[in-house]
Parts: structure tokens; C-alpha cells; sequence
């Protein structure tokens, strides 16, 4: 399980930290209150904030760091089940981990949808208006296109339902970067069996790691790169990462 501290190495703010937080930078987008560019209400009388801040999200715009690439190795190696994320800015795909392994429990930039006509686009039909400043409208009814990413109030994709199945069967949860405040998604945490160890990599203690912690919980605190390289180091996969790191990342480079 992860959510946004995982990509804030990759220089995508995450939410809540103070001052360098998205929360706190939210001003110049003219919004009465942060959460409010993730509201329908708002986002029917005022759709600007959202497309900037989508702009800035843009996916050509980050690459992964190492934390996306260690969990790219532990698919290459068969050991992930799946990969929960809360993250919009999609560099779990740009590392390489296949959409089937994903569940984008927020959603995606990559597919849109009419919010009148519910046509379904994919994502360059809306990226072209977004770069350009513009609000994408739907070719057949002129609806505002919005990208399907979850609103507050909205319906998580179907994908997320997986959990019920995939949770009793994890013999490990890794849990990182992520404040664990934000439901249904946090509650994902408490849906390993109590006999399967959780390793919680983060900043800070957070959820029932700090309220209520199980006997095989380990916490690794501090920041998530370091943790994650030592975590690869006990692995003996320092020398993979490393190579994987390099190798994706000059394809950046060509
Ligand atoms: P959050 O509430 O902002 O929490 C992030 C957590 O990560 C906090 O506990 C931080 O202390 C921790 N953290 C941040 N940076 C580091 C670091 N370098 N080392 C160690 N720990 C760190 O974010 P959540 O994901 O829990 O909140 C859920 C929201 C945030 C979801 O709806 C996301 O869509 C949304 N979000 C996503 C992105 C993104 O896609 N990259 C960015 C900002 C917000």
C-alpha cells in the first residue's frame, strides 16, 4: 500500500506535510478551502484549479525515484501480489509495473470521462486542451471531460474491490509513505490476517501503527528512499536496484 511520500523524492509534493505540502500551496489556485479542488460541487463552477493542478501532475513531467523501482523488482522477482496505491501521478506505471498488478484505488490520468454524456476518452483527446490552459470538452455533447480521477463522495474504482480477495492471501504488507488517514483505502491496512507481518516505511507513525500496533508489526521511520535502499540492502538486491534504477532511467536520458 502506498500514497503520496512514495513520489515526493520524484518532486511531487504530497498532501499534508506542513509548508511543502500540496494542502499548504494550494493558494494560488484560488480555492476557499484545499480539499475543494477534489470536490464535484466546486469543480461544476469552477473546473480551472483542478486542470492547473493537473497540469503540474503531467505525467511527462516526474520520473520514479528508487521506492517505484523496488516494487517494479518485486514483480520482476513474482513476489508482488498487488500494488495499492493512492497515488494520481501514475510513475508506478512509468516504472514499468503492469496495470494488472495496479489498483489505482484514486484513479488515473490515464482514460477520461464526459461528466455528461459518460463517453469514455483516453487520455491524449484531454491532455492537448490541459497543456494549452484549456478546459477539454466532449466532442459528442460538449460536457466537461474529466479525467477519472476520484473525487471526494465518488465511487472508487472496481479495481479496488480486489482487496477482498487479495488481502487474506498476502503472507506480507508493506505500507509506505502514506498518512493512512484517508478511507476506505486505510482501512485496507487492518485486512491482513494478524499473523502477517506489516512493515510500515514512513516519515512518521501513522494509523494503527500508532494507535493500536499488532505483535509483528516493524516500523521503519525516517526518510523512504534511505529506508527503502536499506531495506534492499538486507535483500541483497542493492546491486539490482541500482542497475534497474540506471537502466529505466536512461531510457529517460535517450
Ligand atoms: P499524505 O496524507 O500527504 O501523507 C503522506 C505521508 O508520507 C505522510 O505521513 C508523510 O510524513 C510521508 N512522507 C512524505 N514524504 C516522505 C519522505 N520523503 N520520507 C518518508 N515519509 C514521507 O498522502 P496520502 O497518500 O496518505 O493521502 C492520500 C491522498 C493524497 C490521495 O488521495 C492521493 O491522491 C493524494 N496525493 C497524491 C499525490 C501523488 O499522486 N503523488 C500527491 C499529493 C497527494
Amino acid at each position: 500500500m502506498v500514497g503520496a511520500g512514495i513520489s515526493t523524492a520524484s518532486g511531487i509534493p504530497d498532501f499534508r506535510s506542513p509548508e511543502i505540502g500540496l494542502y499548504s500551496k494550494l493558494q494560488k489556485y484560488d480555492i476557499p478551502y484545499p480539499e475543494a479542488i477534489f470536490e464535484l460541487n466546486f469543480f461544476f463552477h469552477n473546473p480551472k484549479p483542478f486542470f492547473a493542478l493537473a497540469k503540474e501532475l503531467y505525467p511527462g513531467n516526474y520520473r520514479p525515484n528508487a521506492t517505484h523501482y523496488f516494487f517494479r523488482l518485486l514483480h520482476d522477482k513474482g513476489l508482488l501480489l498487488r500494488l495499492y496505491t493512492q497515488n494520481i501521478d501514475g510513475l508506478e506505471r512509468v516504472a514499468g509495473i503492469p496495470p494488472a498488478k495496479l489498483v489505482e484505488a484514486h484513479g488515473t490520468f490515464a482514460t477520461a470521462t464526459c461528466t455528461v454524456c459518460h463517453n469514455q476518452f483516453p487520455s491524449q483527446d484531454f491532455w492537448t486542451d490541459v497543456l494549452a490552459d484549456r478546459i477539454p470538452h466532449c466532442p459528442v455533447c460538449t460536457g466537461i471531460i474529466k479525467p477519472d480521477i476520484v473525487f471526494f463522495g465518488e465511487q472508487l474504482p472496481q479495481r479496488f474491490l480486489l482487496h477482498v480477495t487479495d488481502f487474506p492471501m498476502a503472507d506480507l504488507l508493506i505500507i509506505l509513505g502514506t498518512s493512512l488517514e484517508v478511507e476506505p483505502f486505510a482501512s485496507l491496512s487492518e485486512a491482513v490476517w494478524s499473523s502477517v507481518p506489516r512493515l510500515l516505511i514512513n516519515k512518521d507513525l501513522v494509523g494503527s501503527f500508532a494507535w493500536g500496533p499488532r505483535s509483528k508489526d516493524v516500523m521503519l521511520l525516517g526518510d523512504l528512499v534511505q529506508n527503502v535502499e536499506k531495506l534492499a540492502e538486507l535483500l541483497g538486491w542493492t546491486e539490482e536496484l541500482r542497475s534497474l534504477v540506471q537502466q529505466e532511467t536512461g531510457k529517460f536520458n535517450r
